[in-house]
């Protein structure tokens, strides 16, 4: 691995750089790419962002989301560096690498990264990509401002979970609170993620709540998102990843598990409230994330199908 000052070497000697992250980027993935791509620009650096989704909804709020709009999908031919932010392996890139034979730089704070840069930064201590990318800005020297701030804050929140994730450290507290000195104003931004949905998913919440089951003596909690519902309610197309984690409210829940049906099969989100590691789960049906969040793709599956796999393997470490 490199160290951040051997990264922030690199892109020092270079000019063009796309910047890209996981696909079905989250607000630490689009906080982290839109954070460093102005950062770039203001050392006069040619930067874009790379991606091949749009910005969810409740990150629309943020600067350069206007600039993923789904042309950009592979890095240009004169490009000397492609950063891959918040991807733990290529599979998962939110961008086309077919042809490109420049140099991948990948910084990362998931445990499992692959390692697929021809430079590499991971950091499993850090909250947030985005946590890494203050540090490598200052490696930098380039001065924060208000824009920036904002998305650095916003990728540290959203993957803290509002701080209260088991990876918020005092280092953690420590950027965040430089970054408050920049005249962001947090409450807006808490309010412009949190406080923004369609009231279309407010019933959802309800429908996926009243079917949910207590499984394994409580341990394990299981929640449906079906197509039906969907339909039901004229959903046509929304992230319902973040249902998965109502189901750690109860008390003496150690896991939950969402299970969505899709048009190609079946997605599954997978959270631990303590010591549970989802991640050995996920990576069992060739999934992934971290120990307390993960989450698998099945395709060819029927809802019933993957809730049989799924709770066999529960059934193994919760009976
Ligand atoms: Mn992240």
């Amino acid at each position: 691995m490199n160290s951040l000052s051997e990264i922030a070497d690199i892109i020092k000697a270079n000019h063009s750089f796309g910047v890209t992250y996981h696909v079905s980027p989250d607000g630490d993935a689009c906080g982290s790419v839109m954070a460093l791509v102005q950062g770039l620009r203001k050392l006069g650096k040619e930067a874009y962002i790379i991606s091949r989704d749009l910005t969810p909804d409740n990150l629309g709020f943020l600067p350069l989301s206007m600039e993923i709009a789904g042309h950009n999908t592979k890095p240009k031919n004169n490009s000397d560096i492609l950063i891959a932010l918040d991807c733990g392996n290529e599979e998962r890139l939110s961008c086309d690498i077919s042809d490109f034979t420049g140099m991948i730089i990948n910084v990362d704070h998931h445990i499992t990264n692959d390692m697929y840069g021809r430079f590499n930064y991971v950091d499993s201590s850090s909250s947030a990509t985005s946590e890494i990318i203050y540090s490598l800005l200052n490696e930098l020297d380039i001065e924060l401002d208000t824009s920036i701030a904002k998305c650095l804050y916003t990728g540290i929140l959203t993957d803290t979970g509002s701080f209260r994730h088991s990876n918020t450290t005092s280092s953690t507290h420590r950027v965040v609170s430089n970054l408050l000195n920049y005249n962001i104003n947090h409450t807006k931004i808490h309010s412009a993620l949190f406080d923004n949905k369609p009231f279309s998913k407010l019933k959802l919440i309800g429908r996926v709540l009243d079917d949910c089951k207590l499984l394994f003596n409580g341990k394990l909690i299981l929640l449906y998102v079906t197509k039906q519902m969907l339909n039901e309610l004229n959903i046509d197309n929304m992230d319902t990843g973040d249902l998965v984690s109502y189901g750690l409210q109860v008390e003496n829940t150690e896991v939950s598990v969402l299970l969505k049906e899709t048009d190609c099969g079946v997605k599954v989100s997978l959270r631990s409230k303590n010591e549970f590691d989802v991640r050995n789960i996920a990576e069992k049906f060739g999934g992934g994330g971290h120990i307390k969040a993960s989450g698998i793709t099945f395709n060819d599956c029927t809802l019933s199908e993957v809730k049989d796999k799924i709770l066999n393997e529960f059934a193994k470490e919760l009976d």
